[in-house]
């Protein structure tokens, strides 16, 4: 039985009277205090880039001061946006390239997957033959920092696009260079008396998403798994009632795998164990928020809190005796929200500091003792507890989790019928697709949004597509959404189609697959790219959307942009700031399809936004003939 998005909303009603007891505030207060949002913000027709401004338009002013328009506004605006998100998705996966070059076999951090290693310098063109794996890992790592700044040449990475996609790239002159540069570009272009045409803008929203997809963000996924293992498929188990009231709980939230980990390496030392329960405690419990929640569930079954809009929720329970955190998505509320409760909130990164925290700088180096230090902070925590002020929500689903691309290959080697060599390719699941059991795919990605009803979008719509055998793929909070709802449970085969039912069943998978966090999304442009070269079709011509039906973060935009970018056409259910330019919404739209096959959606309408997708899945299919 599938949890529903009325029960979750239950559960954190009861949370928030817990709140109103110790005078907490929380998002829900606060959206309210906001709204209505501004409406020159947004329509992205507000400028300040400049201090002859604030300029906003109107019917009476179509112009800023510099003799800008709307267009022009809208467009910065855009392309501002997607840089925020690609300068975060990047610097994420250049922090994995430093930590990979701390790799050390005596140290805190090893290459647990040395043959992917071995893999990408391949394909690199790095000589392996008779190298130590930890030498040839530094020398990777070298050379991955070096695509963030190399004066000449674009993203290594793009080779790995089937090669039309690479011409597209090339001859709409948007293949990423240096993956700094394109956002430095972005800022330059965005500069007062710079770029005000959206042609100019949209094009370099498209270059500096993909910088982050097919570079920034291809380095996080793929030296996280050098460093941390590949992911394969995993039981694990989401939401609020995977905290345990007897045990210490660290909650880990943010994104980047070289904190998380280490905290889940001590968390389970017998010798913290025992410090554990000489505080009183049964044991430790660790589970996580967000993006890094995604990141420890598919390597180590690590149980998944929940996501990004109920990151308050975890402290509300009373029952958090830390809440660790690196980087991104991390309200600055839990600041204020911890002060109300006993929780201790661990801010770790020079990148994310914040008011009301307790700042535990972690960086490589000390990894081993900042990690075993902030265990022990939270088991000292157990004892301040309030008792009366605990309440875990009875609330969890199973979920299996981990499908990277090498373990999704490997899954539906179980599939084919076919009598040819398919094993170790996609043409299982093209196998699938062509005769119709399957009818496409579709990647939910992103995060809640107060706008959309959280969680809402992410379940219906995806329990829509499988009952029209339709695969999900998923990441992020979108991923979370449907683990907590129990839509990765294998038993969620039941809510398919026929056609899709079978697959789960012979595969045995769910029919949401979780591929991780964010910066995986990655792991989809491959796998859409080998679809494309093992069907010899384009990637614009397979049944494939993607969807980020409440997103909320810059890094979206950026996500969205090299989505569009590679061929896929994306859907989104909240509009990024460009309607108050025509100009702007027909470029996104449409203009774009004509150098990269493929355009946003954009309907605030969840149900219309689903029907649109299966709609435009249907005729892909009937465009090519299957
Ligand atoms: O990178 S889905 S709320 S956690 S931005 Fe953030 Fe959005 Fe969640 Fe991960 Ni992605
Ligand atoms: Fe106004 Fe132009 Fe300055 Fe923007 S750049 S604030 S539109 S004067």
């Amino acid at each position: 039985k599938l949890t529903t998005v009325e029960e979750m909303e239950a559960a954190t009603n009861r949370l928030l009277e817990t709140g109103a007891k110790v005078g907490a505030d929380a998002w829900q207060i606060r959206v309210k205090n906001q709204t209505p949002h501004c409406k020159f913000g947004e329509q992205g027709i507000c400028c300040r880039i400049c201090a002859m401004g604030p300029c906003r338009i109107t019917p009476k002013a179509p112009r800023g001061i510099c003799g800008c328009d709307a267009h022009g506004i809208v467009g910065r605006n855009y392309l501002k946006f997607t840089a925020g998100g690609a300068a975060t998705h990047s610097d994420h996966g250049r922090e994995i390239c430093h930590t990979l070059y701390a790799a050390d076999p005596n140290g805190a951090y090893k290459v647990k997957d040395p043959e992917k290693l071995i893999r990408i310098a391949k394909e690199w063109g790095v000589e392996t033959e008779g190298k130590d794996i930890y030498d040839l890992a530094h020398e990777m790592a070298e050379l991955a920092l070096m695509e963030y700044g190399k004066p000449f040449g674009v993203q290594r990475w793009l080779k790995r696009a089937p090669e039309h996609t690479q011409k597209l790239w090339h001859d709409a002159e948007i293949e990423p260079r240096a993956i700094d540069r394109e956002v430095a570009a972005s800022l330059h272009m965005t500069h007062m008396g710079c770029s005000s045409k959206p042609e100019a803008l949209v094009r370099q929203s498209l270059r500096a998403g993909l910088a982050d997809g097919w570079g920034g963000s291809m380095c996080g996924t793929e030296f996280s798994d050098v460093l941390f293992g590949t992911p394969k498929p995993i039981d694990t188990e989401a939401n609020l009632g995977v905290m345990n009231a007897e045990n210490v709980n660290i909650v880990v939230h943010g994104h980047d795998p070289s904190l998380s980990e280490m905290v889940c390496e001590y968390a389970d030392d017998p010798e913290m164990i025992a410090y554990a329960k000489s505080m009183g405690a049964k044991g430790i419990t660790v589970s996580g928020v967000c993006c890094t929640s995604n990141e420890v569930a598919m390597r180590r079954g690590i149980p998944m809190a929940g996501n990004f809009l109920q990151q308050e929720n975890v402290v509300l329970t009373g029952a958090c005796e830390a809440i660790v955190v690196d980087v991104q998505c991390i309200f600055p509320a839990l600041g204020p929200l911890s002060k109300c409760f006993h929780t201790k909130f661990i801010t770790t990164s020079p990148i994310a500091q914040m008011p009301d925290s307790d700042y535990i700088r972690f960086d490589v180096g000390t990894a081993a003792e900042k990690a075993k230090q902030i265990v022990m902070t939270a088991c000292e925590n157990f004892k301040n507890r309030k008792p009366d002020l605990v309440y875990i929500p009875d609330m969890k689903q199973k979920a299996t989790v981990g499908y990277s691309l090498e373990a999704l290959v490997k899954v539906l080697d179980g599939v084919t019928n076919s009598q040819v060599d398919v094993t170790g390719t996609t043409k299982p699941l093209l196998e699938c697709v062509t005769s119709g059991v399957i009818r496409g795919a579709v990647a939910m990605v992103g995060c809640n949004n107060p706008k959309i009803r959280p969680d809402y979008a992410h379940i219906e719509m995806m329990k829509k597509l499988i009952a029209n055998d339709i695969v999900v793929v998923a990441s992020g909070c979108s991923a979370q959404a449907a683990a907590k709802a129990g839509l990765m449970d294998k038993s969620a085969k039941d809510l398919c189609g026929a056609g899709l039912k079978r697959v789960c069943e012979l595969a045995d998978i769910p029919p949401v697959l979780h591929m991780g966090s964010c910066v995986d999304i990655s792991r989809m442009m491959i796998l859409v790219s080998e679809l494309a070269k093992d069907s010899g079709l384009k990637i614009s011509q397979l049944p494939v959307v993607g969807c980020a039906p409440e997103w909320m973060s810059e890094k979206a935009v950026s996500i969205g942009n090299y989505v569009v970018a590679t061929g896929i056409d994306t859907f989104l259910g909240v509009d990024p700031y460009v309607s108050g330019s025509s100009e702007m919404g027909e470029w996104l739209t449409n203009g774009v399809r004509d150098w990269v096959e493929a355009a946003y959606t954009v309907e605030t309408d969840i149900d219309k936004l689903c029907d649109l997708m299966i709609e435009r899945i249907e005729e892909k299919r009937t465009a090519i003939g299957i």
